[in-house]
């Protein structure tokens, strides 16, 4: 089964009203393939100037949600918020998530759910961290992550649920994994999708890469059979640089 190529573009907190209208103007002006989609993820206070004037093909994504609609949860931002903008995406258990505020994975399944629950498509990240790698642990940490989210989805909902592996030492350091390691990794998440969910689901849901994804990078990834997209962080601030990334892909 074809599985559409996605690149997303998680700029983390990072941003300006410049910097919104710079990449909206690059990506409402750019080319690229129609097998080619695409996600933005700009912080919040972003997202509905964002919304409002990016190209509709273009997909917007929050970086995080909260599990509850409304109520006493001061600083959190609902699913219901998200849609009441028009936001279709958001990420949850980003790696700065997990490590820096303590997302575990079962809150991080939590999250999955919920947004599943409210209509929002997700995207999922799973990653090891620099010495589980060293340990020989990379599978043992991604299957328990993926784990997490899957014991809260019912199979249906992983039509809406895009998988991200981000290897942490990748992230944000310039050391990019190389295509057969990322390769590697995605193959034993289908594995475990087909073996836990179903074939169909391991045979249709997205699995991205994240992690120093650049220009010079993204040719030689995106070829792998089970990188389906891309997760990109710091490249995404760079309107050209993330549109010849988006343009990896024909
Ligand atoms: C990984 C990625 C985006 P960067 O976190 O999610 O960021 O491309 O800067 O490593």
């Amino acid at each position: 089964m074809a599985r559409k190529f996605l690149v997303g573009g998680n700029w983390k907190m990072n941003g300006s009203v410049k910097l919104a209208e710079t990449i909206v103007n690059a990506l409402n002006q750019g080319k690229w393939s129609p097998n080619v989609e695409v996600v933005i993820a700009p912080p919040f206070p972003y997202l509905q100037l964002v919304r409002n004037t990016l190209r509709k093909d273009v997909g917007v994504s929050a970086q995080n949600c909260y599990t509850e609609s409304k109520g006493a949860y001061t600083g959190e931002v609902s699913t219901e918020m998200l849609k009441d903008l028009s936001i279709g995406w958001v990420i949850l258990g980003h790696s700065e998530r997990r490590m820096i505020f303590g997302e575990s994975d079962e809150f991080v399944g939590k999250k999955v759910h919920a947004a599943v629950k409210a209509g929002l498509s997700v995207i999922a990240c799973v990653g090891e961290q620099d010495a589980e790698r060293e340990a020989g642990q990379t599978t043992a940490v991604v299957f328990r992550q993926i784990k997490a989210i899957a014991d809260q989805l019912a199979p249906a909902d992983w039509a809406n649920v895009v998988i991200a592996y981000e290897p942490v030492w990748a992230i944000g350091t310039g050391k990019v994994a190389t295509p057969q390691q990322a390769q590697e990794v995605h193959n034993e998440l289908r594995g475990w999708l087909a073996k836990n969910v179903s074939q169909e689901v391991a045979d249709a849901t997205r699995i991205l890469y994240g992690g120093s994804v650049s220009a010079k990078s993204a040719p030689d990834l995106q070829q792998e059979q089970d990188i389906d997209g891309f997760l990109v962080g710091g490249a995404s601030l760079k309107d050209q640089e993330f549109l010849q990334i988006i343009s990896s892909r024909q």
